[in-house]
């Protein structure tokens, strides 16, 4: 992608274009892996890892935590009228966006436009930085992975948004997440993401989990119904996350959300958006989550980033560990990798990383991580010797008894007679769960 560059001031004008210049390179604002057009597994990185960039953390994100004030250094954020400032800052964002080669991000409404004092201001405002949006898309061939809601921040929502015990605040809500729709279908965006925010319990006692619980369902549905009267066609996710900032969310893990999806009738529309710190908060692994979700058919879209292992706590920190991106593209390859779905870095630099540069070198890191991932990945598929010991562990089930149980011919009497005759089942054999560890590092 070509800077066009329409901004005769610069956000970054210390920062290049950045390209791909290979492992050797000694310049830290180039790529070492993230090659967009080569090839791998027959398709150019760049679709494989349909990277995009999160408004809210890098365009919105101030650095405050519970203990300081915000701390970052934002020279084009000059204050005045917020309106005027939120269109301003859009330059902001695709200059940042083209000078990486990222070719999608993703937002909240209240990210790229202001609250207003009514509902019919917000709209406003949200039409007005939408135009501004879509006029640098045509701009540039940027595109809009995936639109959503802020339905937490403001303090109407402080007993959730559909799960509120306050019905007016359910149908603020859907008049919110209404308007969200539009925006993202004006903007072309490839798919709309629910993520609880505050929809779950601080404490059971006053709350009532059957009627919440079916509360969201029905929301869920009011918004698959309305997508398909407007004629939206982009992909609903449902973005799974045990806690924070309640004690408990509805979205807990992708079991919980595929289970809530089933029961409610949601399955054939919503898939998941699985986030690496939200799955280590539920006490899995990323792996488990995308395996979990792509064995059923509901994997859609990643939320790349990573905790820290001595913070209990969403710390949204850029992933940088080429163990965590080879084990997430491995199982994406293995499940046909993620369009319309792509890999959004929901992270945020530290509150101590607060020059503007910081941001690209987060961003170039996160990139060239997955980048890296991905060839080690696609380097073991080709390879093979991962996949024939799985198999082999297995093999009893590719022999004629494994396969009649698979297909249903046997049944509790029928093995029972067979391990009368036998005495004692064939003996196991090692996991070798070593040997798999060993070879998985022979690809680094
Ligand atoms: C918060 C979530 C949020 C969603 C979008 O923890 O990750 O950023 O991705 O609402
Ligand atoms: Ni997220
Ligand atoms: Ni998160």
């Amino acid at each position: 992608m070509a800077f066009t560059g329409e901004a005769t001031k610069q956000a970054f004008p210390d920062v290049p274009v950045i390209r791909y210049e290979g492992p050797s390179t000694t310049n830290m604002l180039a790529f070492r892996h993230y090659d967009p057009d080569a090839i791998v597994e027959g398709r150019p990185m760049r679709e494989h890892l349909r990277f995009a960039v999160s408004y809210w953390h890098t365009f919105r994100g101030t650095g405050s935590d519970p203990f300081g004030a915000p701390t970052m250094v934002r020279p084009w954020e000059q204050g005045g009228d917020p309106l005027a400032a939120a269109i301003s800052r859009t330059a902001v964002a695709f200059e940042f966006l083209e000078k990486l080669g990222i070719e999608y991000y993703c937002f909240h409404d209240r990210d790229v436009a202001p609250e207003g004092a009514t509902l019919a201001e917000s709209n406003n405002y949200l039409d007005a930085v939408a135009a501004e949006l879509k006029r640098h898309q045509d701009r540039t061939g940027i595109k809009l992975l995936w639109g959503t809601a802020n339905l937490f921040s403001h303090p109407r929502y402080v007993h959730g948004a559909a799960t509120s015990c306050n019905a007016e605040v359910f149908a603020y809500a859907a008049a919110q997440v209404k308007k969200a729709i539009e925006t993202t279908r004006a903007l072309g965006g490839a798919g709309y993401v629910f993520w609880g925010g505050r929809e779950g319990y601080q404490c059971l006692w006053n709350t009532d989990m059957k009627r919440e619980i079916d509360h969201l369902a029905r929301f869920m549905h009011m918004a698959v119904d309305y997508a398909k009267e407007i004629g939206f066609s982009g992909q609903f996710y449902f973005e799974p996350k045990p806690r924070e900032p309640t004690k408990h969310q509805y979205d807990y893990d992708c079991a919980a959300c595929i289970n809530f999806l089933r029961a409610n009738g949601l399955e054939q529309y919503v898939k998941m958006n699985i986030e690496t710190n939200h799955a280590t908060l539920a006490g899995h692994e990323m792996q488990h989550e995308l395996e979990y979700a792509g064995m059923q058919g509901f994997l859609g879209s990643i939320d790349a980033n990573t905790g820290d292992t001595l913070v209990g706590w969403d710390t949204d920190q850029f992933p940088t560990n080429i163990y965590l991106t080879t084990q997430i593209m491995y199982t994406i390859l293995k499940y046909g990798g993620l369009a319309p779905g792509g890999i959004n870095f929901d992270a945020k630099v530290r509150r101590e990383s607060f020059e503007p540069v910081d941001l690209f070198h987060a961003h170039i890191g996160g990139m060239d991580a997955f980048a890296r991932g991905l060839k080690i990945a696609a380097a073991m598929r080709a390879d093979g010797s991962i996949q024939r010991l799985l198999e082999e562990r297995y093999a009893s089930w590719s022999a004629p008894l494994g396969k009649r149980i698979e297909s249903g011919s046997e049944t509790f009497r029928s093995l029972e007679a067979e391990m009368l005759a036998k005495g004692e089942a064939a003996a196991c054999r090692s996991g070798r769960q070593e040997l798999f560890e060993n070879l998985l590092n022979t690809y680094f």
